[in-house]
């Protein structure tokens, strides 16, 4: 059973390439996450090609447990993205609002919420779905947060996995149809997936942030497109420039780990090589130890990058989480470094 599970998760969590799917996604999500109950209803519209959830935001999950969001108030999931009569996300007509979640979250049981309104705002990349044949079929999604009061616990990518039952759903989607909605959204951190230079080079819609900071410097978007490129951040050419080669791959492993990668094994390789740029200068250009030691960071970076995707390693601390989303099933993993904290450490 612990096998079949690893392969499910680990499909899951490699083909998170921003695509459309027509089959389900399997993100492994949370904690923490948003657990949502049956009171939940979905609709999709085949001429609007509109496909729409709302539900009651029951928990908020985290390391801790459960911290129930009714009694100091309405929790509300609120999801709506353009879907085609094939089952495929229009990708162009996505916004940064596909889903709004809101309500108060109490950490402490003192009844003062440490989070409200707005707790989260994010964009879909990624939609599944799967008629099971019977009236209880599933979907997920995968998505980028925009904003929320909860951005700085969940950043980067997040995913949404819901049962709908009651379902009037049967694989068709030119076709209205309808059902229930209860599950959870939350982290997906940690799922251990580099993606090389090439890859963030050519899907520039899957980056979260659009600066970032290569040793002591904060870059734009366009400087660090010409750093991906084996260009300065100027636009030189530099292809021989080992400084400029390890930005190159600094800058990947930082938007990996910012979509999801897990950093713990890389963040030395990191810290070392944005403190050696941070001496010798993007485009310096170095030659004899400060060369070597260059290379020897950026081999590190790019082992880093392109291990197999098999993700089997990171995947036992989310399997439960994966395996039962709602809110009372959720589990502390044993990862004790919260996304959040991975993000300010691989700055
Ligand atoms: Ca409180
Ligand atoms: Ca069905």
């Amino acid at each position: 059973m612990k096998t079949r599970l690893v392969a499910i998760v680990a499909l899951g969590l490699c083909v998170m390439a921003g695509t459309a799917n027509a089959q389900l996604l399997n993100p492994v999500v949370g904690p923490p996450a948003i657990s949502f109950d049956n009171s939940g209803t979905l609709h999709y519209d085949a001429v609007a090609q509109t496909f729409t959830m709302n539900a009651t935001a029951l928990a908020y999950v985290d390391g801790n447990g459960a911290h129930l969001i009714q009694p100091l108030g309405i929790g509300t999931v609120a999801l709506v993205i353009p879907v085609d009569n094939t089952g495929a996300l229009i990708a162009g007509s996505t916004t940064s609002v596909d889903l709004v979640v809101s309500g108060p979250v109490d950490l402490d049981g003192d009844t003062i919420p440490e989070y409200s309104g707005v707790l989260l705002t994010a964009r879909v990349t990624a939609f599944g779905h799967e008629d099971t044949g019977t009236t209880s079929d599933k979907y997920d999604a995968l998505l980028v947060v925009t904003g929320g009061s909860l951005a700085g616990v969940m950043p980067g990518k997040i995913g949404l996995s819901f049962t709908s039952e009651n379902s009037t759903f049967t694989g068709d989607f030119t076709a209205d149809f309808h059902g229930r909605a209860k599950g959870a959204i939350g982290s997906i951190f940690g799922n251990g997936c580099g993606l090389t230079p090439g890859y963030w080079k050519n899907h520039p819609e899957d980056w979260v942030v659009t600066s970032l900071n290569v040793g002591g410097v904060t870059y734009n978007f366009d400087q660090l497109m010409n750093l991906l490129n084996t260009l300065t951040p100027d636009g030189q050419k530099a292809a021989n420039d080992m400084s400029v080669k390890l930005a190159k791959f600094i800058v990947a492993t930082k938007l990996s780990i910012l979509a999801g990668a897990d950093p713990l094994d890389i963040e030395e390789p990191v810290l070392a090589g944005d403190a050696l740029l941070a001496e010798i200068g993007i485009g310096s250009n170095p030659k004899g130890d400060d060369y070597t030691y260059a290379a020897l960071l950026k081999g590190a970076l790019d082992t880093y990058l392109n291990l197999p995707c098999d993700c089997e390693e990171d995947s036992d601390d989310y399997l439960q989480g994966a395996a039962l989303p709602a809110a009372t099933t959720l589990s502390a993993k044993t990862n004790s470094v919260p996304p959040g904290q991975a993000k300010k450490n691989a700055k």
